[in-house]
């Protein structure tokens, strides 16, 4: 196996006998299986898009969504699952060849076009399809990147997509990127102007989202949220899908139940269509690293809605009461399909609860979220008077990810270590870091300012360009905002290049930078973006906020 996706990839280069994530290496082999599909479907898929043929798109969309999503770190170790995708893609293939021939389409001679699929292949095709089957390490870069890009593209559409908010040219432009990245002839600068492309497409998908939120949901306000337990037992809720939550309060009200979010599933508190559920009663736990020990002692069900999953060891004793759904999976776990009408039954999972403990507590208090960007312009002339009389001097944009290695505690220590006069702006997971840390107001505008999910990022943009047309700049590099960006999977790569497209410069990346960028592709970040690792905390303090 060859996967280098995730900022844990073995020794900082790739994992190559077994995921540090915990993936099998024939997890990974069926992985890239799927993704040849993925090519191969993308690639057809355009050609009738350029020849304004007719198809059917909404099968081909959740298709590739699907299929990019469950290759996402932490999203699905199950090898069946994956092969059965596989299966399903195959069948659409040839549904697709055969429109091909009967409209005379001429398809690119790739191998992924020209697979037929036979089970007797499954095999030597995964490993022929391996990241490494490109022997240029920048082009592999290039084309890693896109395609990591499309993984985080297709979690946030599908997303918007179980809330009934499509858009035709972002999936048009998922398989154009696929076909360029198909094309074994591809150059540099080809790959280069995909790559760059993607994150327009970063942008919109996380526009389209935002828009679906907001109009299920409401647009997410100031919130306290209880960190502790109560006495009834509970269901434990994970990953980033709040058509799933809605759908898991509707069927626990009045049931005794209590439902908790959990790591990315926090920012459903901020949404007034899901905070009016009272039985939703707090947050458990933190990021998604720490799951062994929290949901040990939650004592109840927990429901993964897409990652990230940690394999539990043999003995877990809470491996019986969880439940996965979407694009996520895992061995032994019951898998919770979408009915006919588009929503979940949440029965078993509810049956479940009512026999079990309610939750240990393992602290107390609550956590304040909720500014994304219609929160933040309702207070927008308080932040205006803060920054123009000098009460606050700079913002430090901290969205991203979280993870397990030691070298993340830098962010703990750097939004501790932040002057008093400067605002954090975060939004993803990341923000577990540094939440509970007390770390006070301004002026009543707390020093941690939470967006929501690592797509409310998206909210940090609007945010920026507002700020820009209030201080009347021309450019949004010359607003004292300082991105300090932390990464580990493969959302945090869309919501980069969305940043770049915006002509965002000089953002850090950590708490290292990606495997999958070659030395090449480093340097054209560096020279045309400013893009930079950091470094201590005493030194990027000393070079960026001081
Ligand atoms: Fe390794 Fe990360 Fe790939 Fe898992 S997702 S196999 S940890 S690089
Ligand atoms: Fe976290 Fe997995 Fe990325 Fe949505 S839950 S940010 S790591």
């Amino acid at each position: 196996m060859f996967c280098f996706q995730c900022q844990e990839t073995a020794k900082g280069t790739g994992c190559t006998i077994k995921g540090v994530c915990g993936k099998e290496a024939s997890t990974a082999k069926w992985q890239d299986l799927l993704l040849s599909v993925v090519r191969g479907i993308g690639t057809i898929a355009h050609q009738f898009n350029q020849a304004e043929l007719e198809y059917n798109r909404t099968q081909v969309a959740d298709y590739l969504t699907d299929a990019l999503f469950s290759t996402i770190t932490n999203a699905n170790f199950d090898d069946q699952a994956i092969l059965n995708k596989v299966d399903v893609g195959i069948a659409l293939k040839k549904q697709l060849l055969h429109l091909a021939q009967q409209h005379n389409i001429l398809l690119p001679d790739y191998q992924e076009v020209r697979w037929g699929g036979e089970k007797a292949d499954f095999d030597a095709e995964g490993q022929r399809e391996s990241i490494l089957r490109n022997e240029n390490a920048d082009l592999r870069s290039l084309k890693e990147l896109t395609v990591l890009g499309l993984k985080g593209m297709a979690a946030y559409y599908e997303h918007a997509a179980r809330l009934g908010e499509t858009n035709d040219k972002i999936i048009a432009f998922m398989c154009k990127a696929l076909n360029t990245i198909t094309n074994p002839d591809a150059d540099m600068q080809t790959l280069l102007n995909i790559t760059l492309e993607t994150g327009k497409y970063g942008v919109d998908v996380m526009a389209l989202l935002d828009q679906a939120n907001t109009e299920a949901y409401g647009n997410p306000e100031l919130t306290h949220v209880n960190i502790g337990v109560g006495q009834r037992p509970g269901i434990l809720i994970s990953g980033h899908d709040l058509k799933d939550i809605e759908d898991l309060l509707i069927q626990t009200e009045g049931t005794g139940i209590d439902v908790y979010t959990h790591g990315e599933m926090l920012p459903a508190h901020y949404y007034p269509q899901l905070k009016k559920y009272k039985h939703l009663v707090g947050n458990y736990g933190n990021a998604w690293w720490k799951q062994k020990e929290e949901f040990t002692s939650f004592h109840g069900p927990i429901v993964f809605t897409t990652n990230c999953i940690v394999p539990p060891s043999p003995s877990a004793e809470y491996k019986d009461r969880v439940f996965t759904t979407n694009s996520t999976g895992y061995p032994g776990w019951k898998h919770i399909e979408m009915g006919a009408d588009g929503h979940k039954d949440f029965s078993e999972v509810i049956a479940l609860a009512q026999k079990c403990e309610a939750p240990k507590e393992i602290e107390i208090g609550e956590i304040v979220g909720g500014f994304a960007h219609a929160q933040v312009f309702a207070l927008a002339d308080q932040i205006v008077e803060a920054v123009k009389t000098g009460a606050i001097r700079k913002f430090v944009v901290m969205s991203g990810c979280d993870g397990r290695m030691k070298n993340r505690n830098y962010y703990k220590e750097f939004a501790k270590a932040l002057p008093k006069d400067v605002v954090i702006l975060t939004s993803g997971c990341a923000k577990y870091k540094y939440n509970k840390l007390h770390l006070g107001d301004i002026n009543g505008i707390p020093r941690v300012l939470d967006a929501g999910q690592c797509n409310d990022s998206y909210s940090w943009v609007v945010v920026a360009l507002k700020l820009k047309e209030i201080f009347g700049v021309n450019d949004i590099n010359a607003l004292p905002i300082f991105f300090n960006i932390a990464w580990y999977e493969q959302k945090a790569v869309i919501v980069l290049l969305a940043l770049l497209h915006l002509g965002i410069k000089n953002i850090h990346l950590g708490p290292t930078l990606p495997a999958f960028i070659s030395e090449g592709v480093l340097k054209v970040l560096v020279d045309t973006f400013g893009i930079a690792g950091n470094a201590t905390v005493e030194e990027d303090l000393k070079n960026y906020i001081l």
